[in-house]
């Protein structure tokens, strides 16, 4: 089962070559660590790691984040599915943030990442993340590690190739997985009306450089086949895209064996600054849709999401010279592209070679219109003049690869268990490990852009038999870490993993660790219902809707007391955390609540709702441990029948009610 669903998330193998996967299996996987593996991994209490490393969560949606070498679990951020341990998407001011065109999705699977970049170096200012099932693109912002936005993407559907950004961070790409009848057309087709109905989408979101703030600048409408995963140009190819393409047969049904028949699928190389020329030149059509944009502000500590209408879209078959096809063999899954631009290398999960194009000789092969004909209006050019060469025989079902920076290129084989590294130019293999088991990514730092950091590569994996103690029925995820320092690549390190990882991203810590928030000012804070101090907490009611401000600081909540709630409210619980200190943080929960607790940062405002479903008495307390008297951090409010008379009262300190407001009980 686990193999099986392992394939389906990554895009699938024959069948033969999935049952042919245990017989590949290495042994004597417990003596694979030598002797220096501890210290090389040994990070002593109290000291840091050197590097983050940013790891996909796949289907739970969120992202971990760990130190490297330790492989200590700092955080997981949560960015695409609801985290009650931090209250997001259960607080009134972060339900925005999971806001759809289809409603509040609660939920998604999460792939890749990308870290945002300056000149082709990871800048650490945000991470991207994709959404695969209901089409997103987060922006994580590094300074809070708090998911700062979310756009929806139309058009499109499975968005996995995704969210890879070119080297200035001006665009994150998201290439829908699955082809679909665009939004503005009617869906409701039959399925094998595929060839004419279905079309493939790419999106080119905008990112501002200042802010961050995402925009979809436009799309581009494809054939109608899967796109798979991608990487930018840098340098040289700085202005291309490459995505790797499957299911060219355009299959509609059992594609492990209708998409799996050429011999040769698709990278499909894009002009994209062809594509802003036509933008610009007003060719693009306008087409109404809907996609949700999700936007939290750090000053009002609370998300909006605003609904969008339309989107601009660029014919790839109209117009000339944005898209062309590469062949490339056999069912592509990474699409990865070297430190200096020139080499674009596909894994094809089907191939028993690894294809490296020639940048240059690609721009060649299209000046010279050196094509074999077209796809779907698309011109297809010829392997021979885009092919830098092969390496031969590197291992079975080659999925990810990246890059060391000193010329050569490490690439996991999914059926044969390993990581292999190979020279670029060359193309010789240099070293091979075996991985235990099944390894999908991998992630150098900087792996992925112009500068890599090469000392470690993390692989992860897919299956991981016997490596931990069992857990039921399904065992842990994993990540392997190995030291590429020298010429040998050596295992040094498992670790479990949250979800099923898939891309990650890693960066020496420097870059990220300065720019902390330590807390939110609190005089900065403009939440509509924020209290700057106690004298300013209150309890207001407004028909059934009633409103309450209330503080929280080492270690008691004001108002602590409160009376007159009545049956049928909707109670809003206003917390402002009044700490303006480094990591105080105080929580919230209320006895029967249908959410979660609220987790609110020092100078944050953060909402509960609230509907008390009996009269009685309900207390609530702090439920993160923030003082020697936390255990005291607690109160109680006090819910009357519908229609009864208890006055609405509230204090901290005072032994309320006086006696003359008393009510009817
Ligand atoms: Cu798991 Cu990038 Cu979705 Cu390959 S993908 S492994
Ligand atoms: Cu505040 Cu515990």
């Amino acid at each position: 089962m686990k193999n099986i669903r392992s394939f389906v998330i990554c895009s699938g193998l024959v069948t033969a070559i999935l049952l042919g996967a245990g017989s590949c299996k290495p042994k004597n996987a417990g003596n694979a660590v030598s002797g220096d593996a501890a210290s090389k991994v040994y990070v002593a209490p109290g000291k840091y790691d050197e590097f983050y490393n940013f790891v996909s969560g796949g289907f739970s949606g969120q992202m971990s984040v760990y130190g490297l070498p330790s492989a200590r679990l700092l955080r997981v951020i949560p960015v695409f599915s609801v985290d009650p341990e931090k209250g997001y998407g259960y607080s009134e001011e972060s339900k925005p943030m999971l806001n759809t065109s289809h409603g509040f999705v609660p939920w998604d699977d999460l792939h890749h990442e990308d870290l945002s970049q300056t000149n082709g170096e990871i800048d650490g200012r945000w991470i991207f993340a994709n959404a695969n099932n209901t089409p997103r693109v987060a922006r994580v912002d590094l300074t809070t590690f708090h998911t700062a936005e979310i756009i929806e993407i139309p058009n499109s559907a499975g968005n996995h190739s995704s969210p890879f950004i070119t080297e200035n961070t001006e665009y994150v790409v998201a290439g829908t997985r699955f082809s679909v009848p665009p939004d503005n057309a009617d869906g409701d087709v039959a399925i094998n009306s595929y060839k004419k109905n279905f079309k493939g989408s790419i999106s080119f979101i905008s990112v501002d450089k200042a802010t961050g703030s995402m925009a979809i600048a436009f799309q581009l409408r494809c054939p109608g086949v899967n796109f798979d995963l991608s990487h930018a140009g840098k340098g040289k190819s700085n202005g291309w895209f490459f995505f790797s393409c499957y299911n060219t047969e355009q299959a509609n049904t059992l594609l492990e064996v209708n998409a799996s028949q050429r011999d040769k699928d698709f990278i499909m190389a894009v002009n994209w600054k062809k594509a802003e020329e036509y933008l610009k030149a007003g060719k693009a059509v306008k087409e109404s849709v809907k996609y949700a944009h999700n936007v939290y502000n750090e000053k009002t500590h609370s998300a909006t999401s605003e609904i969008r209408t339309e989107v601009m879209v660029l014919d790839t078959k109209e117009l000339k010279d944005i898209c062309y096809f590469i062949p490339c063999p056999k069912s592509p899954h990474g699409c990865d592209v070297d430190p200096t631009g020139e080499y674009i290398v596909g894994s094809g999960k089907l191939a028993a070679l690894i294809p490296v194009f020639s940048f240059d000789k690609l721009m060649k092969a299209i000046a010279a219109k050196d094509f074999i004909g077209d796809y779907d209006g698309i011109p297809v050019v010829k392997y021979e003049s885009a092919l830098y060469g092969e390496v031969k025989k590197p291992g079975l079902g080659p999925l990810h690869t990246e890059f060391d920076g000193k010329g050569n290129a490490i690439t996991t084989f999914f059926v044969s268990s390993e990581i292999v590294k190979w020279n670029i130019k060359d193309l010789k293999i240099l070293d091979r490990a075996p991985t235990y088991y099944s390894p999908g990514h991998l992630c150098i730092p900087g792996g992925d852009t112009k500068k890599p950091n090469a000392k470690y590569v993390i692989v992860y994996n897919k299956i991981t038999k016997d490596r931990y103690l069992p857990t039921g029925p399904e065992l842990a995820q994993s990540a392997q870490l190995f030291d590429i320092s020298g010429d040998k690549m050596q295992l040094i390190l498992d670790f479990p993993t949250i979800g099923e990882p898939h891309y990650a991203q890693a960066v020496a810590a420097d870059v990220i660790r300065n720019n902390s928030v330590k807390f939110y000012k609190l005089e900065e804070n403009t939440h509509p219902f924020v209290s700057k101090g106690e004298g300013e907490t209150k309890v207001v009611r407004k028909d059934k809707r009633v409103d309450i401000y209330i503080t929280a600081i080492r270690s008691h909540f004001a108002p602590d007391n409160i009376e007159g709630i009545k049956m049928g409210d909707e109670v809003y619980w206003h917390v402002t955390n009044l700490e303006q200190d480094w990591d105080v943080p105080h929580g919230f929960a209320i006895k029967g609540a249908l959410t979660a607790e609220l987790l609110i940062m020092p100078g944050e405002t953060q909402t509960l709702k609230w509907t008390p479903e009996k009269p009685g008495m309900y207390p609530f307390y702090c439920t993160d441990f923030c003082s020697a008297l936390h255990q005291e951090m607690q109160g109680y409010v006090r819910v009357s029948p519908m229609g009864s008379n208890t006055a609405l009262l509230f204090s901290t300190g005072k032994n309320m009610p006086p006696k003359d407001s008393i009510g009817t009980k």
